[in-house]
């Protein structure tokens, strides 16, 4: 039986890229009835009726899945963030970062529209995110084009999915990239909101030129914890590990605990202060999910 991969689909009807042909599928009714979603980057089996239409067979055991955006089997994921237009949300981006680090998807994150802002600010960024908490950090500009020759060889031969907010440019990427897709829709950040407007409306999976695919996806503002409790959430923190074993308690939750490395760290200047606060805000969000 044929196998594909689903690249982009449109009120149950999905694209499954096989063998280099893109082919209209509809899922089997079981999926319908397991409620199984089946959705961007899935390989399916599929089977072809003579008329050219497939019907999904069968979802293959996905590697990983993010909730948001919805998409399975990414090798990383390109976590576009703005000082401006729209402002800087680091509790967001943090949030963002939590939710890629318990998907297992490696973060490669993105600082869009440096043209905008000064370089002491885009230094600070850097600093911060890339050097002190350790993630990959490429300072871009979508919209002028510095940046993309870093970025390119980041991608060959890897399946990459865009997140962030509305209105932070992922779309103007794609374009920068690939400039022949002029069916990929770029929208306005509005004057009064300073927000995007929610223009891409489905993630879609885009073969690059280079090889690898790159996954365009609608911006989001709502993302909820799931399956994280509060002894887990310190792992999606991957700069506390260094100071971790100089807490006092293994259990410490760095919170209030006596003797804790990571409060030593921040406090040092090694941590940021922002990141241990947003970890402390979603703490208490986690803690507050189990308590009913
Ligand atoms: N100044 C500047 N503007 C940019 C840059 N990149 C994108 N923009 C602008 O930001 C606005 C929003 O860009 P989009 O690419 O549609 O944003 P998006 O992230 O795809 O938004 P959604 O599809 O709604 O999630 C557009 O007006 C872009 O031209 C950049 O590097 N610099
Ligand atoms: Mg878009
Ligand atoms: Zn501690």
């Amino acid at each position: 039986m044929p196998v594909g991969k689903v690249i982009r689909s449109h009120s149950n009807i999905y694209y499954v890229l096989v063998d280099g042909h893109e082919v209209e599928c509809r899922p089997r009714g079981k999926f319908r009835l397991d409620r199984l979603q089946v959705r961007a980057g899935d390989e399916v089996e599929v089977t072809l009726a003579p008329d050219g239409e497939g019907r999904i067979e069968e979802v293959l055991p996905r590697r990983n899945c993010l909730e948001r955006p919805p998409v399975a089997n990414v090798d990383q994921c390109l976590v576009v963030f703005t000082l401006v237009e729209p402002d800087a949300d680091y509790l967001f981006l943090d949030r963002v970062l939590v939710h890629v680090e318990q998907a297992g998807v490696e973060p490669l994150i993105l600082l869009n529209k440096i043209d905008l802002v000064a370089e002491e600010d885009v230094n600070a960024f850097v600093r911060a995110y890339r050097d002190l908490v350790g993630y990959r950090v490429l300072p871009i500009s979508a919209r002028e084009g510095t940046g993309l020759d870093e970025l390119r060889p980041h991608l060959v031969g890897r399946t990459s999915v865009l997140a962030g907010h509305s209105g932070v440019g992922k779309s103007h990427l794609v374009r920068a990239l690939e400039p022949h897709r002029e069916d990929v829709r770029v929208g306005a950040v509005s004057a009064k909101s300073r927000k995007g407007r929610h223009t891409t409306r489905h993630v879609e999976l885009i073969p690059l030129t280079g090889g690898g695919l790159l996954a365009d996806a609608p911006g989001f503002t709502y993302l909820e914890f799931q399956d994280i409790d509060k002894w887990t959430l310190r792992d999606y923190f991957p700069e506390f590990a260094p100071y971790q074993s100089e807490c006092r308690y293994a259990d410490c939750l760095h919170r209030a605990e006596p003797e804790c490395g990571v409060w030593d760290a921040v406090e040092a200047g090694a941590i940021p202060e922002s990141r241990h606060q947003n970890y402390l805000v979603f703490l208490e969000e986690v803690e507050a999910m189990k308590r009913w």
